[in-house]
């Protein structure tokens, strides 16, 4: 959809300032005529005092203005900012009078979606820009920011480049049937298909990495009532979020919170404590806490240390990482925990926290060292493509090595290619676009 786009480019409340942005052909019209100066003629990047007026010109606010031409601009398109007072009321104002003078209100993401159609940057770099806003760590941002340099890009283009070399080889030999495919040349294009495995592998062993950075570690906070679970969500975090009191069954809803350990993002859920109730809102709780259960990555299954040991929900029983965290030792610890490992400590004396981060970063083998020098890490999407265009060069080079059909090892390659080049956005489908634009924030 092409036109004239305006929108709010700051969140939605009273602030120092709001940014609109309004882009595409006749971005410097609608605005000058809001501000009823022609914008036309004036210098681009530099910014302008104005005042943008109302139909019957009265003063609607004061604002900073700065043009940008297209193709040099984030969109490609000529654009205009416009740095108003930030009200809710002023700037909802500024907004309807640009779209009164020609704008329509634009659909999130779309900025960035026009950036990535007019060539401003590959579809994996238009996916970073989201990434780098809701990044929550410092290794996030970093490998949010290195994916915007377009590293990942410049990784899948080769590999691209590569796909296609292969596919052309193999095409000249349906072109030519005449022509066999000597030995030598068999050899080398099954190799040159294995290394094209081998960097689709490398990149989807960042996948784990990648999700864990963009959505954290899911940390279950897990055990029966009254036993600390609330009380170690706020020690972790730091502050009183969750409500805590000696009465059993506080906790009715998962609360979910994330804290930086070593860099990672860990989102820890604390959940209802365990146990048969009658209790219709707390039966929603425990029915709550079993499907956080297991999505988790790790689960840290909180007991009364003080108390003798009942029945554990242990790590035989999950998929996740495990820790057993053996709190209230303050009231002295029970003798029968002694064999069973774990991490003591007390919520309200506020020790054995560090012992515990320890933990979870062992547990997770979680060395910032080395996750930082890592540059790229994939994301779901990208990690569909990559198993399609694994699964077509494998199959590509089965059928190759069998000298069965290479018709068949051409339409393999072919959609090992197309999968590869969905990554950066070479093969584009509007439904595609929509699934990925459509996660931004309006004026994005
Ligand atoms: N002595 C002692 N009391 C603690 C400690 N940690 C928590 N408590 C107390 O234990 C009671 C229950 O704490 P919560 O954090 O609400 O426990 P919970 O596991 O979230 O409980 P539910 O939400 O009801 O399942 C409160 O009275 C806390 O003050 C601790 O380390 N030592
Ligand atoms: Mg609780």
């Amino acid at each position: 959809m092409i036109g004239t786009i305006a929108a709010v480019a700051t969140p939605f409340g009273p602030g120092a300032i709001s940014v609109l942005r309004v882009s595409g052909p006749e971005a410097l019209q609608v605005a000058g005529a809001a501000l009823q100066n022609d914008l036309t003629t004036v210098e681009v990047r530099k910014v302008l005092r104005g005042l943008v007026r109302d139909e019957g010109g009265s003063t609607l606010d004061d604002v900073l203005v700065t043009c940008f031409k297209g193709p040099t601009s984030f969109t490609g398109e000529d654009t205009v900012e416009i740095s108003g007072h930030g009200g809710v009321l002023v700037t909802q104002r500024v907004l309807d009078r640009l779209v009164a003078c020609g704008a329509r209100v634009a659909e999130p993401g779309e900025f960035t979606q026009r950036a990535f159609l007019n060539g401003k940057m590959d579809l994996t770099q238009a996916e970073a820009i989201m990434d780098v806003i809701s990044a929550q760590t410092d290794l996030a941002l970093r490998a949010a920011q290195q994916q915007l340099t377009g590293r990942l890009g410049e990784a899948t283009e080769a590999l691209r480049a590569e796909v296609l070399g292969i596919l052309a080889h193999v095409e000249a030999f349906i072109d030519f049937p005449e022509e066999d495919i000597d030995p030598s040349t068999g050899a080398a294009l099954l190799e040159q298909i294995t290394k094209c495995e081998e960097v689709c592998r490398a990149l989807l062993d960042t996948a784990e990495r990648g999700r864990i950075l963009r959505e954290g570690v899911k940390t279950v906070i897990y055990g029966k009532p009254n036993v600390g679970k609330s009380s170690l969500l706020n020690l972790l975090l730091g502050y009183e979020r969750a409500i805590v009191s000696e009465i059993a069954g506080t906790t009715r809803d998962t609360v979910e919170e994330v804290v930086n350990i070593g860099g990672i993002p860990v989102r820890l859920i604390d959940t209802a404590g365990m146990r048969e109730t009658t209790d219709s809102i707390e039966q929603h709780g425990v029915e709550r806490t079993r499907q956080k259960l297991e999505e988790a990555d790790l689960v840290l299954e909180v007991v009364d240390g003080s108390e003798e040991p009942g029945q554990l929900l242990g790590a035989e029983s999950l998929q996740a990482h495990y820790i057993l965290v053996r709190n209230k030792v303050d009231l002295g610890e029970h003798a029968g925990w002694s064999e069973r490992g774990g991490v003591s400590i007390s919520c309200v004396r506020r020790e054995g926290e560090e012992a515990l981060v320890r933990a979870i970063g062992n547990e997770l083998a979680l060395d910032s060292g080395t996750w930082g020098q890592e540059a790229v890490a994939v994301n779901a999407r990208h990690q569909d493509c990559l198993r399609r265009a694994a699964k077509g060069l494998a199959a590509g080079r089965e059928t190759l090595a069998a000298g069965t059909s290479v018709e068949f090892a051409a339409l393999d390659l072919r959609e090992a290619l197309e999968a590869v080049g969905e990554i950066a956005g070479q093969v584009e489908t509007e439904e595609l676009l929509g699934e990925i634009f459509g996660r931004f924030c309006i004026g994005k």
